[in-house]
């Protein structure tokens, strides 16, 4: 970033006011270290030099459309340039190639209509104002030309407006590459009905977002050599099972299960649902409805969308029953019985709900109730049951609901594929992934350190790239780019998957071995990183950890962290709904193989980490575009720009980050023209009678006697301070001319 420096009387500067509030002003005096400041909102202040930004006075009021192109490439320019643009409804805003796009939190007329995309059909990019449109346009175009596979990776943190931006460019890239529909439906529509259904089963209100994606998705949109859709693949990472169990006000379950609470009458009482505030697994929040949302159409339309994805009414009454099933579990409650640590089902209404779950699973209740509350010991000499207590029933009765329903959102997206069908002999694609952001709460679990690390995965991807393309555009210029440097997150990836030592390695070794808990696991974390750089045990923890993350520091609980890697259907569970009369249900509970089987567990950490290698494979056999979406506000209201929190989005999502790397080489890149309608003040008499452009901006600055710039072919680079230091000349060409004024008045009077 830009320092300080060269900042004379007369500079036109930023000067922090509070935390991540700057305003703007005038130097007006400097004295050794400090300077005193003519502020826009009429005071004058004593500040320290170090504590100013200079600032483009000639900058457009309507703000620029590309930051890059700013001529001062700091904190409080690139903020302000975004605020006023927001104000006046211009979410998008180029970083170079990135698009930043911020969500207004209302409908914005004529934003995304059709017309609009015939506008950015085949537009030059820079032509037409940012857009989600261009970045697919693009996308499209180079698969077009190059005959290779692009990717446009959409990121920020919850309720930025990912998936809002992820449809819009499903939306474009169908309207592209879509084709007539032969008969019935279409591939594009089906991969943009694909999102209602996914919504439905992976989406919830969350303090952050009312409609809050709970898992990661990538979706693959296969295209023929004519440039239509022919096929397409959509990939999903790491839904939140627990939702399904435990909520916390004023947060929701799921949409399917209020969906199916408000289903018309007949629906409603084949599954022997009413009321939603009846169940256990909906009425630990108080919050039932979302402003804006009605249940019951919803449930219609996510049956609609379902007819057009290819699942059939019988296979969406066994969703249904599933779902509602899953809901009468959670009201079946446990008492403890008469022999020590055992347990029984509570009372006649928790019977009620256990006979209505067997029903709907088709499966028999006393083999359930058996499931629920016993465990089978199988040692050398006999086999015993073992009784539960209440408490252990309970975790019993939870964890089957959680691996049912996270299987039958598995079915979802495997049956979506099936149906909408792979097109293998495709050409190019262009993948679409819209992945959860870095997340750093009060308290950060297992599920915060896999978000975090699919971060720190991108994060590496994004810092290789953005160098890669500022190594380009210097290799064009035919100019020496050994300049640039940038830290890599590699050692954060070392230390979490690393094989063997990693984090993600020694938690394996920690669930393979029966006596470790999350106090030895953690124990051995601090033994093993005792002198990691990223690494460090905060004073007095037990068992928390903290990673230095490219994003910031985040302390995570190790508490539950043993439980959530562990992947296993307890066997009775598997035993019974194997048994199943309906071959729904049966059918997602494949008998296990038998490596599998006698393997302990199955890492859920493992499994993830080859999931992203997987993705970083496709990724980097990609061309990738980058879209950051960020949220304004905290409140989730339009017209409201909070310069903190969207100033620590920048960071997390690493455009402060692009941005240093471009300001670690010469950030500014001037076109000769513009340089010499800019500084040609500097040396006029270079511009008197014919000169050449490049010979004319190469003679200013000799003659300024600065360092710190080269030139290309068609352009100037600049380093980041040269920028300051030649307005700084300017503005004293600009006070001495007035001087030289007012000492002419003067002695004229
Ligand atoms: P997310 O995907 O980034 O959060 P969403 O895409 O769900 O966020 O956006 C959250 C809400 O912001 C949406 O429901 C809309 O109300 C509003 N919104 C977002 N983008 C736009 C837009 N371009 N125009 C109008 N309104 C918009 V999360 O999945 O929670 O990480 O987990
Ligand atoms: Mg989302």
């Amino acid at each position: 970033m830009d320092n300080p420096v060269n900042i004379v009387v007369g500079s036109h500067i930023w000067v922090g006011d509070i935390e991540s509030v700057w305003i703007d002003g005038l130097v007006l005096n400097i004295i050794g270290e400090d300077a005193e400041i003519q502020t826009s909102d009429g005071r004058q202040v004593v500040v320290k030099m170090s504590n100013l930004y200079p600032r483009d006075a000639e900058a457009p009021a309507t703000g620029i459309d590309d930051m890059t192109r700013m001529s001062y490439l700091n904190e409080p320019g690139l903020l302000h340039n975004l605020a006023i643009r927001y104000a006046i409804n211009e979410i998008y805003t180029y970083t170079g190639n990135i698009l930043i796009a911020i969500n207004p939190f209302q409908s914005i007329s004529n934003l995304y209509d059709p017309c609009v995309m015939e506008q950015y059909k085949g537009a030059p990019v820079g032509e037409l104002k940012p857009h989600v449109f261009a970045i697919a346009d693009v996308a499209y175009r180079a698969m077009i030309t190059n005959g290779k596979s692009n990717s446009i990776l959409v990121s920020g943190e919850s309720g930025a407006g990912k998936t809002e931006t992820t449809k819009m460019l499903m939306c474009y890239l169908a309207f592209l590459g879509g084709k007539a529909a032969s008969e019935g439906r279409s591939v594009q529509q089906q991969v943009l009905e694909s999102n209602p259904v996914l919504e439905a089963f992976g989406n919830a209100k969350t303090v952050r977002n009312n409609n809050s994606s709970r898992f990661g998705k990538f979706v693959e949109i296969q295209f023929d050599k004519k440039g239509r859709i022919s096929g397409a693949a959509i990939r999903t990472y790491l839904l939140e099972r627990s939702r399904v169990c435990q909520i916390s006000d004023p947060e929701r379950n799921y949409h399917c299960f209020y969906l199916l609470c408000a289903a018309p009458p007949q629906e409603r009482e084949r599954y022997k649902l009413g009321n939603p505030k009846s169940f256990h697994y909906l009425n630990q929040s108080n919050c039932y409805e979302l402003a804006g949302v009605n249940d019951a159409h919803d449930y219609l339309a996510t049956k609609r969308a379902m007819d057009i994805v290819g699942i059939g009414e019988q296979e969406q009454d066994a969703i249904f029953r599933v779902v509602a099933a899953i809901l009468h579990l959670g009201n079946v409650d446990f008492a403890k019985g008469e022999e020590s640590d055992s347990s029984f089902i509570k009372d006649e209404e928790s019977k009620f709900h256990l006979q209505m779950t067997a029903e709907l699973l088709m499966c028999d209740p006393n083999a359930l109730e058996d499931a629920l509350c016993k465990r089978i010991m199988i040692t050398r000499e006999e086999i015993i049951k073992r009784s539960l207590d209440p408490l252990g029933a309970t975790v019993s009765r939870d964890g089957l609901a959680k691996t049912i329903y996270s299987r039958l959102f598995d079915w979802l997206v495997g049956k979506i594929n099936v149906s909408i069908g792979q097109d293998h002999g495709s050409e190019y694609l262009i993948g679409v992934l819209d992945i959860y952001g870095f997340e750093s709460f009060k308290t950060n679990s297992f599920e915060q350190f896999c978000i975090n690390y699919t971060n720190e995965k991108l994060q590496q991807h994004f810092n290789q790239h953005v160098f890669k393309m500022e190594q380009e555009e210097y290799v064009k210029e035919e100019i020496d780019w050994s300049y640039i440097e940038f830290v890599d997150n590699q050692d954060v990836l070392d230390l979490i998957e690393k094989k063997p030592g990693g984090i993600i390695a020694l938690l394996d070794e920690a669930c393979m071995f029966p006596k470790s808990n999350h106090e030895t696991f953690s124990q051995k974390l601090y033994q093993t990183f005792k002198n990691h750089k990223r690494f460090t045990k905060p004073k007095l923890a037990r068992s928390d950890f903290t990673i230095v993350h490219y994003a910031g520091d985040v302390l995570y609980q190790s508490d539950h962290f043993l439980d959530k890697n562990k992947d296993y259907v307890v066997a009775e569970h598997q035993d019974l709904l194997i048994a199943s009369k309906c071959s729904f249900v049966s059918g997602l509970f494949p008998p296990p193989e038998e490596a599998t089987k006698s393997s302990k567990f199955s890492s859920i950490g493992s499994r993830f980490k080859l999931q992203l290698q997987q993705l970083m494979e496709t990724l980097n056999s990609t061309e990738p575009h980058y879209i950051r979406c960020v949220k304004p506000n905290t409140v989730l209201q339009p017209a409201i720009f909070e310069n903190a929190t969207v100033m620590q989005q920048l960071r997390h999502g690493g455009v402060l980050e692009a941005v240093r790397i471009k300001c670690a080489g010469y950030p500014t890149h001037r076109t000769f023209s513009e340089f010499l309608s800019r500084f040609g003040i500097l040396a006029p008499e270079v511009l008197e009678g014919d000169y050449e452009e490049m010979v004319a901006c190469r003679k200013i600055l000799e003659k300024t006697g600065l360092e710190g710039y080269l030139i290309g072919k068609s352009k100037l680079f600049l380093r980041g301070s040269l920028m300051a230091e030649l307005d700084a000349q300017r503005t004293r060409v600009y006070s001495g001319a007035a001087t030289v004024i007012q000492k002419h008045i003067k002695s004229r009077i």
